[in-house]
């Protein structure tokens, strides 16, 4: 990563995959001597304004950039939502693409995720397909923000020759999620909804039928490959983050993981009036594991377990 003090920005960091980014660092070896990391969130910069993002690169003086920072939500606040998703996103991504590159920062990893492929596609998807079609139309506008993205940072290489780059995580769960029922992924709302049934002695209801499928990643498994691609992944073309394809599971084989991991002995029932979204993206990680053949993927049941163990000890703070 040259021989400039390296300072690295981490726009999001106050969220599911910057936190885990932050554990990484700050515990599990992540950071490299002489290293600064910064974790911003909302707090520090609001991102959707030119000015203050200038003012938080001006004061952070980054050399590297992971740009997480972003609207984000499960399917039904996508649903609800799509133009905000668009614009919001749309609007982050300019600032802090253009401003990393007015403040010469030598590399950007930016995020995009498995869900903005096309939905009509032969599988496994690979990063090859991003553009090849529409987006499943449940989040078409966060979708095509993410993909805006990737034209960017080859409009930015091609033009500049700026070092920015992207990732395309499949559906991420952990630590420091959110966990609200209305605007979060599944896997957060399965645990929370587990937990209230369990108390309260009701059924635990899952949305939907269950049938679709989903390849979940771990977020301290993400946090690691992220690192891993600041420092060694050269290139400007994306790359799938995610566990293979033989790792997909359905949504009712991950709510009976959650059931498993919260020791919940109550009734289960399916409320399929509420949509199932996309049947499934089933993501190749084969250019992943050519590049890191040894890397090891926390098994999911445990991480569900840690996942679980930390929602029930962090109850009364957590995103919900
Ligand atoms: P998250 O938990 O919702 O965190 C979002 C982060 O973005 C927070 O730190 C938030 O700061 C920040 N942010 C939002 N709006 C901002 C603004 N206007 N100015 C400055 N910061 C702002 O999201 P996440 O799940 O960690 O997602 C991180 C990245 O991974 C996103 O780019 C997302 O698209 C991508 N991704 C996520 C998944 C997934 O399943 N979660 C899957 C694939 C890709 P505050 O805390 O101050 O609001
Ligand atoms: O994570 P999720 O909300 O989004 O998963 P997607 C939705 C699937 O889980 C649907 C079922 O089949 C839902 O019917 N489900 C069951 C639930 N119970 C629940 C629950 O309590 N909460 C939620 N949220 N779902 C998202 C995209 O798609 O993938 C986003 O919309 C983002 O843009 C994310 O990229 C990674 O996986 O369907």
């Amino acid at each position: 990563m040259g021989d400039r003090k390296k300072v690295i920005l981490v726009t999001g960091g106050s969220g599911l995959v910057g936190k885990a980014i932050e554990t990484v660092v700050n515990e599990r070896g992540g950071r490299q001597e002489g290293e600064e990391w910064h974790f911003v969130s909302s707090k520090d910069a609001d991102l959707t304004n030119r000015e203050s993002t200038q003012e938080l690169f001006k004061r952070i003086k980054p050399t590297h950039v992971i740009h997480l920072a972003a609207l984000v939500g499960g399917l039904f606040r996508n649903l609800k939502y799509n133009l905000d998703f668009y614009r919001q996103n749309t609007i982050i991504n300019d600032n802090v693409l253009y401003t990393s590159y007015e403040n010469k920062v030598e590399k950007v990893v930016s995020c995009l995720s498995t869900c903005i492929f096309p939905d009509k596609t032969i599988y496994p998807i690979d990063e090859t397909m991003i553009h090849n079609g529409p987006p499943h139309n449940s989040n078409f506008g966060y979708a095509y923000a993410k993909r805006m993205i990737d034209v960017q940072n080859r409009a930015y290489h091609s033009q500049y020759g700026c070092k920015f780059t992207s990732v395309i995580p499949t559906n991420v769960f952990g630590p420091h999620d959110n966990f609200n029922l209305e605007d979060g992924h599944v896997l957060p709302g399965l645990i929370n909804k587990v937990y209230t049934a369990k108390k309260t002695n009701t059924p635990f209801v899952v949305w939907g039928t269950g049938s679709p499928l989903r390849q979940f990643i771990y977020s301290l498994d993400l946090a690691h490959l992220f690192i891993w691609v600041l420092r060694e992944y050269d290139s400007c073309d994306p790359i799938i983050l995610s566990v293979a394809e033989k790792d997909e599971v359905t949504i009712k084989q991950a709510a009976e993981m959650v059931v498993e991991a919260m020791e919940f002995k109550g009734e289960v029932v399916y409320d399929t009036t509420k949509s199932d979204g996309q049947h499934k993206k089933t993501a190749s990680n084969a250019k992943l594991m050519k590049l890191c053949p040894d890397f090891k993927f926390t098994p999911f049941k445990q991480a569900i377990k840690e996942t679980c163990d930390w929602f029930v000890a962090n109850y009364d703070t957590l995103r919900k």
